[in-house]
């Protein structure tokens, strides 16, 4: 341990990144910026090779960062696993998705934990940043590589540990940088290693007292934005049932400075996170005979939003007495969030899936989507002018993207459905909000 945090502290130690996504590849950047000399693993022979031209592909890194860390020869890439023996200190950030019966998908980690097997040194510290269900690292990653090593103890011979990844795609503020860090160890030297290791690229690092624990942290950290949410989205249909604007309610609660932070209702919950990590914690409890019913009725309420606005822009051309079927609908916005490129899981999708099957005909503008697969066809992003937003039934927000022309929207759109409260601020026009 002593040599490690050694080589650590005087910046020797060759770190190891496994899985060169929107998380792996801020952390391998930021570790090359501050000096490390990094190796990056992923099973894209595609992205090593554009890593080891300096060809970034990630948003929230900057281009020229990457390619000065890729030029100092700080920065490479490889798929060659057999090469994570000669890394002193691995971060693991390969993805946790859910199966098709929204059980874990914990494929990734454990095709990484085989090649651990066969390549992990002693000496060494592994750190899986995978958000996934509490008792992962040890049970998928401590206890296996134990058992192909039974000399090795954990914190004399081998330092494993879990740190949650915190990373908010296209935070303009925060990044991996500037977000504290939560480490948790098997053992308090495995927690002081990777404390040590952090610290020197991320401050403040907080210390927990087991992975389980630190496992935990971001379970609620997650759930407790997806349970929100599910409230925000119950609390808009209340709303509409009564009549009253839930975005005025909204900002008037929102002017209480102390025990109030506002979530805002929409189409449903996209992203690869707060949708999807409840779920890791929810298929744990039901195993234990414990279901968490927040999480069930969370998901529940979430899930239903799409057919919820599906079914306001049936009323709505009904209003109009223009059946869905045969409708011409713009859509706004297919990202799964405002002012990102990323489509995985994203409401607006489901939302535009069931108004096709429903007959409507459907096309989309997004600035930063440029084409999606819809139904099996491929669908590409709209321009949007006077002329599109005039010849659509029903222009449909779904995505409420900055530097969309909303006032251009309410001045020539027969009629919008805004399911994001983007219209706000723009005068004319006939909108109904969710
Ligand atoms: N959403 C709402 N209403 C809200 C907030 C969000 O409908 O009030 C929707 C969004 O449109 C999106 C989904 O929920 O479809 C998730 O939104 P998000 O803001 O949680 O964004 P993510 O999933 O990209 O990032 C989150 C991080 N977000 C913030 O902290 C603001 C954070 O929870 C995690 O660091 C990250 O997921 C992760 O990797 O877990």
């Amino acid at each position: 341990m002593k040599q490690l945090a050694e080589r650590i502290e005087s910046r020797e130690a060759l770190i190891g990144v496994v899985g060169l996504g929107y998380v792996g590849l801020p952390l391998a950047e930021l570790f090359a910026r501050k000096g490390y000399k990094v190796l990056g693993f992923d099973v894209s022979s595609e992205r090593a090779a554009m890593i080891n031209r300096g060809k970034n592909y990630i948003d929230d890194v900057r281009d020229e960062d990457l390619k000065q860390a890729v030029d100092a020869g700080l920065l490479s890439a490889t798929t060659d696993m057999s090469r994570l023996a000669e890394c002193e200190c691995l971060s693991i950030c390969v993805p946790t998705p859910l199966g098709k019966t929204k059980e874990p998908d914990l494929s990734y980690i454990h095709a990484v934990v085989v090649e651990l097997k066969k390549y992990a040194r002693a000496g060494q510290l592994l750190v899986l940043e995978s958000t996934t269900y509490p008792g992962t690292t040890d049970d998928e990653m401590a206890a296996p590589l134990l058992a192909g090593h039974p000399e090795w103890e954990i914190g004399r011979d081998i330092f494993i540990a879990f740190s949650p990844e915190r990373v908010d795609p296209s935070n303009p503020v925060y990044k991996t940088e500037n977000t504290p860090k939560v480490v948790g160890g098997c053992t308090p030297a495995c927690t002081e290693l990777a404390r040590l290791l952090y610290s020197k690229v991320i401050s403040p690092v907080h210390t927990v007292s087991s992975t389980m624990t630190a496992e935990l942290v971001k379970l609620l950290e997650n759930t407790y934005r997806n349970v929100n949410i599910a409230w925000a989205n119950e609390f808009a249909m209340i709303c509409r049932k009564l009549g009253v604007d839930v975005w005025e309610i909204i900002q008037a609660a929102s002017t209480k400075p102390f025990g109030f932070q506002a979530f805002y209702p929409g189409p449903g919950l996209g992203g690869h996170c707060i949708p999807i990590d409840p779920q890791y914690l929810a298929w744990k409890m039901r195993a234990l005979n414990f279901p968490s019913r927040m999480i069930e009725v969370s998901d529940q309420v979430n899930s239903g939003m799409p057919h919820y606005v599906v079914h306001l822009v049936m009323e709505t051309l009904n209003e109009q007495a223009i059946a869905l079927k045969g409708s011409n609908i713009a859509c706004l916005g297919v990202a799964y969030k405002a002012n990102v490129d990323d489509v995985r899981e994203s409401p607006a999708l489901d939302v535009m899936y069931e108004l096709q099957k429903r007959g409507a005909n459907i096309s989309f503008h997004d600035p930063f989507v440029p084409s999606i697969q819809l139904g099996g066809q491929t669908m590409s992003s709209h321009v949007l002018t006077p002329d599109y937003l005039a010849g659509s039934d029903l222009v449909l927000v779904l995505t409420n993207h900055d530097g969309v022309d909303y006032q251009m929207v309410a001045s020539h759109a027969r009629q919008v459905v805004d399911t994001r409260n983007a219209m706000r601020g723009t005068s004319g026009g006939s909108i109904v909000r969710l």
